[in-house]
């Protein structure tokens, strides 16, 4: 039989959690046939709530589910991990400043980061969540200079799968119909749904919506402002939406994508214009357990200055947190 994946889970205790943990122990991520533990890390005063939650997968019964460890130190949680869920961050609170909130998380991924230098397996494979994610993940592989810069990615999955559902629609076609879609850059609402080079049956996508002014003006801000919209309905943030993404995300990337695009946020070559180590989103294709960027595809016009902007965000942030790194 498998031996157990190991499985690191950051910020146990919130709401994104309350959905990831149970799809991870169900087996959606590593599959049917792979049994989990979960190492569960969360702050001291959320100790009591992770147990909680650890009570509900216990009565869920799943029989993949092994082990489950809860901790408030990074190390112990990271110990000889497959895979690491960074979903925990810290919020932005009243009166906060864009320059407090990062260099808070800042201090957080940079102390993570050390702890998975010294603790994890070396071919785990890393999702940054927790927000501002694309800088995060990078303070996160600046502090584990013994870990593969390569296996530490930020999210943007969400970001994708918001388009593709849009876009689908907007075609008549199913989502899983559509190819080589992307969202370039930071998660945050410059990142750039571009569907330039998208293909439903080899047909172009922007040729069978045939509304340029659609995609500018209505899709590409509504992807943006999604996250506020759902706030505003629900009155929380979004949550099982985005566990599905860190699902596949880390799905696709243990198991391929067969052939087609996916969007990750991962360290940057300097290819696209995007300035070497900033953890940009990027059209990749994931094939054996690893991913590869995708290569040469033009971008120009339009594209190019909405690439530009998100970048030119991410190049702000590291400068803000520049002590850290
Ligand atoms: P919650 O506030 O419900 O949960 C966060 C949890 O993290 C809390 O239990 C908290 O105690 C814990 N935590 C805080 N600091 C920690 C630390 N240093 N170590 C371990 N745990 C820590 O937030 P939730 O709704 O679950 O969202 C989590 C993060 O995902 C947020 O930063 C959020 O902004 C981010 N998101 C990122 C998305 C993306 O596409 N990249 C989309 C969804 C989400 O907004």
């Amino acid at each position: 039989s498998n031996q157990v994946k190991r499985i690191a889970v950051t910020g146990a205790a919130g709401q994104i959690c309350y959905s990831l943990l149970f799809r991870i122990a169900n087996g959606d991520v590593f599959g049917p046939d792979q049994p989990v533990a979960l190492q569960l890390l969360d702050l001291p005063q959320a100790q009591n709530a992770v147990r909680g939650v650890v009570m509900e997968l216990e009565d869920c019964a799943f029989p993949l589910l092994r082990d489950v460890t809860i901790t408030d130190d990074p190390k112990t949680a990271f110990r000889d991990i497959d895979a690491g869920f960074f979903v925990g961050s810290r919020p932005r609170s009243k009166g906060m400043e864009r320059r407090d909130l990062l260099s808070a998380n800042a201090e957080i991924f940079r102390v993570q980061g050390q702890a998975l230098n010294e603790a994890a397996k070396r071919d785990a494979k890393v999702i940054v969540v927790g927000n501002p994610a694309n800088t995060n993940a990078m303070i996160l592989a600046a502090n584990a200079p013994d870990f593969p810069t390569a296996n530490v990615t930020a999210m943007v999955r969400l970001d994708h799968n918001r388009a593709l559902t849009q876009l689908a629609k907007k075609a008549g076609v199913k989502v899983d119909e559509i190819k080589k879609f992307v969202v370039w850059g930071n998660h945050s609402p410059t990142m750039f749904a571009d569907w330039t080079h998208a293909e439903v049956n080899g047909r172009k996508l922007p040729e069978i919506i045939g509304d340029d002014s659609w995609y500018r003006e209505t899709l590409i801000p509504e992807v943006a402002r999604r996250g506020t919209a759902i706030i505003e309905a629900r009155g929380a943030s979004s949550a099982a939406s985005a566990a599905n993404a860190a699902i596949d995300h880390m799905h696709d990337w243990i198991h391929g994508s067969n052939g087609d695009w996916v969007s990750m946020a991962v360290s940057s070559d300097g290819s696209y214009g995007i300035p070497e180590g900033l953890m940009a989103g990027v059209p990749v294709i994931c094939k054996d357990g690893s991913y590869e960027r995708v290569t040469g595809v033009p971008v120009d016009g339009f594209a190019r200055e909405m690439l530009d902007r998100t970048v030119g965000e991410l190049t702000e942030e590291r400068e803000a947190v520049s002590a850290l790194l």
